[in-house]
């Protein structure tokens, strides 16, 4: 009735829109009493900042963990309906780049699937990560439209009775009033941030989360302002694009905005939502935990400084201590440069306040050390220094905890790239390597596989992954390779059927898949992997009858728009491409596939295929990787370097599958 026709008249978009009121109205009253719950128990609530949140599909991530797969399937079924087809109208909500971004989407859903109090805060972007198409070769993007469908966003839900007001630019002076000093603000921009909640379900324990996003509105009150569309569009482009491309300066303050605006908007929901329950705000820490993900949150430091102080008035040592118990923050790379420093100027143009309070931070930092530590440690150390806000070192030096990624990773920041914070502040720092969600990367991506395993060792593993070791007391059973390999070839077949349809290109499921699919980087080494296959072909030119198996190596990958290094070898993969796959002389015994538009939906199809798994970064460089774990989950083997989660897999599989 939503639509007012009978099935058989609907079309896919219509079933797909229907499905999902259908599902997300089964879990509301749930997701109502998880947060009721939270309030009764009184639980402390954690509240995960990312900009960045690579969910993809929900559809079936949400039957799955409500327990309505077989149920809708069968459904599907008795209807005449292709439940696959509908699935696919739903677009991927891509609104991160890569490894961070999905990290931030499979701790949601294992968080919820463990039934942890754990919010997610982001941006609702207009435009997700690029639409990648290759044009004679060449990587070209194209806008990623995501929200411009006939059902638009089906999981989320606008919150404008939520909404808060964030304040932008302008000048700020303090002016006395009895023990503290009160900003006086003049020229800010007000900005209506409008939260967008999506329900993180959790795995058949009744449980749902949150993931808010965050839109950027103009306040009803400033209207008059914004007199034509252009105006507007100043205002609204805050939570326009991800991750503005940042080799221009105005692509760089936009960046910077979007950095403010979500975080203000979180913090101050947070906080709001802590003072309904009366308890007093010196105490918050006890009841309110915040991590930062990466740099890009950092100013979670200052914004909650700023409002312990500012409106709550707390003395500067109660509310830093406050501060640094509530915060918690992640290092997601070991390279300097990605380290995020910010101009004096240019962050004073975004938050001259939050300027101010870093700047006090600062002095207290050094204050604090000056008679302890040499001058060298200090200045290293400090979070201005050179003209520059050090985000980092407002993270660490503002937080409780840091970790890495990897025990690789969390080493070399203790050794290396933060050794003078782990001269400071050595119980801070702690490893958490990374790990996936198997609801997703493997039972949604690999049925067929999943059947195979509840057959052997029971369904157990559903809901606790660590019963999948019990495979290992099988390994010598034929019976179960038998299924094991069948279930490799099937999936294989079914990549092949895709790899005809996207680029016209026949290859065989008896070849060996040899995949790489992570985002277009240097350090990640496809130039490589493309050079040990030229080996490959000129050796078969040289040998046209030299028995090898058979090849097909496949590529996703997307380069950043101003990543022109990257964007080359994106080329020169699709030239090498070219001349191998129409190379009659070599049999069809190698093929390249470079698959366009990489992106998690894509990426559960590829690894299910996988029979090698190239990890091949340089050594140090990949803080952790995680499409190593997802391949090896989907029994890939894996040719990697000691980089990143490598090593740690390497310990538990053994030095002969890897
Ligand atoms: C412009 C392209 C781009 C944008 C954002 C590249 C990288 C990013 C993120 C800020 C960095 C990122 O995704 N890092 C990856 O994080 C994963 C989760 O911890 C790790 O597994 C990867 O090793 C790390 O590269």
């Amino acid at each position: 009735q939503k639509y007012a026709i009978d099935v058989q008249n609907a079309t896919e978009s219509e079933l797909y829109g229907t499905l999902c009121s259908l599902v997300k109205s089964s879990y509301t009253p749930i997701w109502r009493q998880t947060w009721e719950n939270y309030l009764q128990e009184d639980e402390k609530q954690a509240y995960y900042f990312s900009i960045e949140y690579l969910p993809g599909k929900l559809l079936k991530s949400n039957l799955l963990n409500m327990g309505w797969s077989d149920l809708v399937a069968s459904a599907f079924k008795d209807l005449g309906l292709n439940l696959d087809q509908v699935a696919a109208v739903e677009p991927d909500m891509a609104l991160g780049n890569g490894g961070l971004g999905r990290l931030a989407a499979d701790f949601m859903d294992s968080l919820a699937s463990g039934g942890y109090p754990v919010n997610g805060n982001g941006i609702r972007y207009k435009y997700g990560l690029f639409k990648q198409r290759f044009s004679n070769g060449y990587q070209i993007e194209l806008p990623n439209e995501w929200l411009n469908t006939d059902v638009g966003n089906a999981w989320e839900i606008r919150r404008a009775s939520k909404a808060v007001t964030v304040r932008i630019g302008g000048h700020v002076r303090l002016e006395p009033q009895g023990d503290y000093l009160k900003p006086v603000y003049e020229g800010a921009t007000l900005i209506e941030a409008v939260p967008y909640d999506v329900g993180m379900v959790g795995y058949h324990n009744e449980h749902v989360n949150t993931l808010r996003l965050w839109s950027a509105e103009i306040p009803a009150s400033e209207e008059i302002k914004y007199p034509t569309i252009e105006d507007r569009r100043q205002i609204e482009d805050i939570t326009s694009v991800l991750y503005p491309d940042d080799s221009n300066e105005n692509g760089r303050l936009l960046r910077l905005k979007q950095e403010y605006f979500f975080v203000s908007a979180g913090i101050q929901s947070i906080i709001r939502h802590y003072k309904k329950y009366g308890e007093p705000i010196e105490k918050i820490s006890e009841k309110v935990a915040i991590h930062i993900n990466d740099t890009h949150p950092a100013m979670c430091v200052a914004e909650f400084m700023r409002i312990l102080l500012d409106e709550e008035h707390l003395p500067w040592e109660t509310a830093w201590e406050q501060t640094v118990k509530t915060m918690s923050y992640t290092n997601h790379t070991i390279m300097a440069e990605a380290l995020e420093t910010w101009s004096i100027p240019m962050f004073n143009e975004v938050q001259p306040r939050i300027l101010q309070i870093i700047a006090e931070i600062d002095h207290r930092f050094v204050a604090a050390l000056a008679d302890k530590y040499d001058g060298g440690l200090i200045e290293r150390t400090r979070i201005i220094s050179g003209g520059r806000v050090h985000m980092a070192h407002l993270a660490i030096i503002g937080s409780h905890s840091t970790n890495g990624v990897a025990q690789l990773h969390t080493d070399l920041l203790k050794s290396d790239v933060l050794h003078d914070f782990y001269t400071l502040y050595p119980d801070r720092f702690n490893n958490k390597t990374n790990g996936i969600a198997h609801r997703r990367w493997l039972q949604l991506a690999n049925p067929r596989l999943s059947k195979v395993i509840d057959q052997k060792i029971g369904t157990a593993w559903r809901t606790d992954a660590k019963q999948l070791l019990q495979l290992a007391d099988h390994r010598t059973d034929q019976e179960l390779l038998k299924y094991l390999a069948q279930v490799k070839l099937a999936n294989k077949t079914a990549l092949a059927e895709l790899i005809k349809q996207q680029t016209g290109v026949e290859v065989s499921p008896k070849a060996i898949f040899d995949v790489q699919i992570k985002r277009l980087h240097a350090y990640k080494r496809q130039l490589l992997n493309l050079l040990r296959i030229i080996k490959l072909y000129l050796d078969l030119k040289q040998n046209p009858d030299l028995e090898i198996v058979p090849r097909v190596f496949v590529f996703g990958a997307k380069a950043a728009p101003s990543y022109h290094y990257a964007k080359s070898i994106i080329k020169c993969i699709n030239e090498v491409a070219q001349l191998i796959n129409h190379d009659q002389t070599i049999q069809d015994k190698l093929k390249i596939i470079f698959l366009e538009n990489y992106g998690v939906s894509l990426a559960e199809k590829i690894i299910p295929a996988a029979d090698v798994s190239e990890q091949i970064s340089t050594a140090s460089k990949e803080a952790s990787g995680t499409s190593n774990m997802k391949l090896m989950l989907n029994g890939a083997l894996t040719v990697a370097t000691l980089d990143g989660a490598n090593v740690e897999i390497r310990e538990h599989v053994g030095e002969d599958n890897i």
